[in-house]
């Protein structure tokens, strides 16, 4: 790209041309990506400033938490909590919503946020991200409440992720493709990588935690059975497999060159529909893949179009390039 266009300039832009970004949600996402740059700095200094290492405390779904788990749930609470864009969030950390106080102006937008996503990843220095999900709060002029949140995933007005890699990238979406912005460190900005980012309809790779394969439900074996029969196999052609145990490492691959992303039920558990969670991790990536042309069901339905009971509610996630999203939606039909 020979001009170099922040994500200041990109979202003023979108706004003239579209009129998809009103100014609170402008104001929104720079927040949102200023928390991100201040999450990178403290993730790569790892050990140098003893943040490392697990906090001592668990969160709501019995998950042993890591200092920089707190730490950055901490970082986009305040990052956000001041600027009158916001009515109220809600994380995966925290058990309850989150109102913004009365000292501060509330906003229309509710926010929310899986601030470190792949947390066990985080001591051993392997990639790591932020994923967030941006609603309108119904109208009504009520005091915000946790059934606010409780929106189907096709109502999102802004999704995105911010990955913790080899380089520091935005991903985003407004409803209007998926554009990628790297941290420029030097600079201190966001810069726009890639537009119109697209998921090949097909792959040739897999991405699932293959340690659970005796647990699966039948249609997943089957899927994953026939990548591994390879060229001799039904499907005629060798599978690729690949798993960084962060969604937003793999779903950025996915992005980046096609894939398939699988964390399905499994029996271990049988009353929990998965271990993702809906409102944090499967509808804003399923937005993004979307987005960019893939499909994302829980085996049976389109993500997007599922009704939330709870904030913490937990979802089968089937992800990525459109015709093995297809057939392994059409092996749970047991077509
Ligand atoms: P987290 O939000 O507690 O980090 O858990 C979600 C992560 C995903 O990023 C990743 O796809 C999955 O859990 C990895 O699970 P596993 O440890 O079974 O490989
Ligand atoms: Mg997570």
């Amino acid at each position: 790209m020979s001009q170099r266009i922040s994500l200041t300039r990109y979202l003023v832009e979108q706004q003239r041309e579209h009129g998809n970004i009103p100014s609170e949600l402008r104001l929104l996402l720079e927040v949102v990506a200023r928390a991100c740059k201040s999450i990178s700095q403290a993730v790569s200094k790892g050990d140098l400033t003893g943040i490392l290492g697990v906090a001592g405390s668990e969160n709501v779904q019995g998950e042993v938490q890591k200092q920089l788990d707190i730490i950055a749930n901490e970082v986009l609470i305040e990052a956000n909590e001041w600027g009158g864009h916001l009515a109220a969030m809600a994380s995966e950390e925290m058990e309850a919503i989150h109102v913004v106080p009365n000292r501060y102006p509330q906003g229309e937008y509710l926010l929310m946020f899986d601030p470190l996503d792949g947390s066990s990843n985080i001591d051993v220095n392997v990639s790591i991200g932020t994923i967030f999900s941006v609603f309108k709060k119904p109208e009504g002029g009520h005091a915000v409440t946790e059934q606010d949140f409780l929106q189907k995933g096709r109502e999102q007005v802004a999704a995105g992720y911010c990955l913790y890699g080899p380089q520091t990238t935005l991903v985003l979406t407004v409803g209007a493709g998926v554009v990628m912005f790297t941290l420029d460190r030097e600079q201190g900005s966001f810069v726009l990588i890639k537009e119109n980012v697209q998921v090949p309809v097909d792959t040739q790779e897999f991405a699932i935690n293959m340690s659970n394969m005796r647990h699966w439900a039948e249609p997943v074996k089957r899927y994953v059975d026939e990548c591994l029969q390879g060229t001799e196999g039904p499907r005629g052609k060798n599978f690729n497999m690949r798993w960084v145990a962060s969604m937003v490492a793999d779903v950025h691959r996915i992005l980046t060159r096609g894939g398939v992303f699988m964390y399905p039920w499994d029996q271990r558990e049988p009353h929990k529909a998965g271990k993702l969670r809906l409102l944090y991790e499967a509808n804003p990536m399923g937005w993004l893949i979307e987005q960019a042309g893939g499909v994302a069901t829980n085996g049976q339905q389109r993500i997007l179009d599922l009704q939330p009971t709870a904030l913490h509610e937990r979802v089968s996630v089937f992800l990525g390039s459109k015709n093995e999203v297809d057939r392994v939606t059409r092996y749970h039909a047991g077509l």
